[in-house]
């Protein structure tokens, strides 16, 4: 996989499609934070999911998503919006997940937030007004303001699983790391 402590990134738009299965069909999640202080360095958050096979639901991931590869393989999870100051209104980052899309051969999907460190050691408490909101519809399933996991550099936010039936759940997950980006992205599908 390419590093994920920062490159340039793509842009890669796609067409969202209907669901016809019961349980989650396409999920946003949406990330906001407040700038750096004029010269200050930015603060950069970045938005990471994590696709696991159902053999290996919580191993290595089979693919991620975020800035520097910012659509999935077949199409299905997309980050929309990407930030690199968490400068502008609303949300800075944006990602969709077409759940029910996704091949049966992956059984789960984790969102985590990892914070850029850039040398530095920049937590969750040091960003202000950081926000994270998933959606599907106009249904909120999970929203979080990271003040559980102030001293953490990343977070796990969300996972998605199949039930036994094979329609997807949604669980909340908020669990701190003490990681750069690289190093969470590969560790986050293990909690
Ligand atoms: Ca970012």
């Amino acid at each position: 996989m390419s590093g994920l402590n920062k490159e340039t990134s793509g842009n890669l738009g796609r067409q969202a499609s209907g669901s016809l299965s019961k349980g989650l069909g396409k999920v946003k999640v949406s990330l906001m934070w407040d700038p750096s202080p004029l010269g200050m360095p930015d603060h950069d958050l970045d938005i990471i999911a994590g696709t696991y096979s159902a053999e290996d639901p919580h191993g290595k991931p089979a693919y991620l998503v975020h800035f520097d590869q910012r659509l999935s393989p077949d199409g299905t999870i997309n980050l929309n919006r990407d930030s690199r100051t968490g400068a502008g209104f609303g949300a800075d980052e944006v990602m969709t997940l077409e759940l029910d899309r996704l091949s049966s051969s992956y059984a789960r999907v984790v969102v985590g937030v990892a914070i850029q460190q850039n040398g530095g050691h920049k937590t969750f408490g040091d960003v202000p007004n950081t926000g994270v909101q998933v959606v599907e519809g106009y249904t909120e399933l999970v929203a979080d303001d990271f003040s559980g996991v102030a001293g953490a550099t990343a977070a796990t936010v969300v996972e998605f699983v199949r039930d036994s039936r094979g329609v997807w759940e949604c669980r909340r997950a908020v669990r701190g790391f003490d990681a750069d980006p690289e190093t969470f992205a590969a560790v986050m599908g293990r909690a």
